[in-house]
């Protein structure tokens, strides 16, 4: 199958990771929109149109048989208009808010994304629908995704910046034990964040995306059991449709061996 992966920046990598270790025979195309990084400050309006142009382009161009919206804050606000204007398979990206209650212990979430995702009716439904009687503490950053794109750039993350942007859980009477990173570019800065929030347990929702993919394609494409990462053989194809800087975003990939 040919699966476009799409996301703002780099941060739908980790879940084209996740798919590729469960569908390691497959095409794999990446888009990502750098142009208008980060999407976490822009309206609703803007999204809308721009996710929707982006996959329509994607789609003239490469023969794609499903399309992963790896971004957060484009699924919680574009899934309807793509769904209604595509005709193949769309997979959104939202916030892991339903395998973390399975987690925690004391009974407080803290999720962590974009303020573009943390303020949608989306992500309050979300809460509302799955979490009632569970603490969600929500914190919305826009340093997060930037930090993370440096660092696969080389930058190493400053834990001290890191400590202050988590302050206001770092203060709480009860500090969440289980952490949803509600943003595909924050499985990357894991390791830091651990750093600074040593006793909780982090939940992204790239396995539960890789196994929804799975599931969807599986019969037409007459997918069998998993192989373990060491035997893919897909291949894959980084794009953006408005500028250049793809060359500089492979040589980062390959430097991290995630391509
Ligand atoms: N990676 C995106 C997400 O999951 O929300 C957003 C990153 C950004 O554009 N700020």
């Amino acid at each position: 199958p040919n699966i476009l992966v799409f996301d703002s920046g780099i941060g739908g990598i980790s879940v084209y990771n996740e798919i590729r270790q469960k569908i390691p025979r497959a095409n794999y195309i990446y888009i990502f929109d750098n142009q208008a990084f980060p999407y976490g400050d822009k309206s609703n309006e803007f999204l809308i149109k721009r996710v929707k142009d982006v996959i329509n382009k994607a789609i003239l161009m490469f023969a794609v048989d499903i399309v992963v919206i790896a971004c957060n804050t484009a699924s919680t606000i574009c899934l309807p208009i793509l769904r209604s204007s595509f005709s193949i398979p769309i997979v959104g990206v939202v916030p892991a808010i339903k395998p973390a209650i399975k987690i925690t212990k004391n009974k407080c979430i803290g999720l962590l994304a974009t303020k573009a995702t943390i303020q949608r009716e989306y992500t309050h439904n979300l809460i509302r629908d799955f979490a009632s009687g569970y603490k969600i503490e929500l914190l919305g950053l826009s340093e997060l995704a930037l930090i993370a794109e440096q660092k696969l750039q080389g930058v190493a993350v400053n834990i001290d910046v890191l400590t202050k942007l988590m302050s206001p859980w770092l203060e709480l009477k009860i500090v969440p034990d289980t952490i949803v990173l509600g943003c595909t570019h924050y499985p990357f800065i894991q390791p830091e964040l651990a750093l600074v929030l040593p006793n909780a347990t982090f939940i992204d929702s790239g396995y539960a995306i890789a196994a929804r993919v799975y599931e969807l394609l599986k019969e037409e494409f007459n997918l069998t059991s998993i192989n373990p990462l060491s035997q893919v053989t897909s291949n894959v194809v980084c794009s953006t449709l408005y500028n250049e800087q793809v060359e500089k975003l492979i040589g980062t990939l390959q430097r991290f061996n995630l391509i």
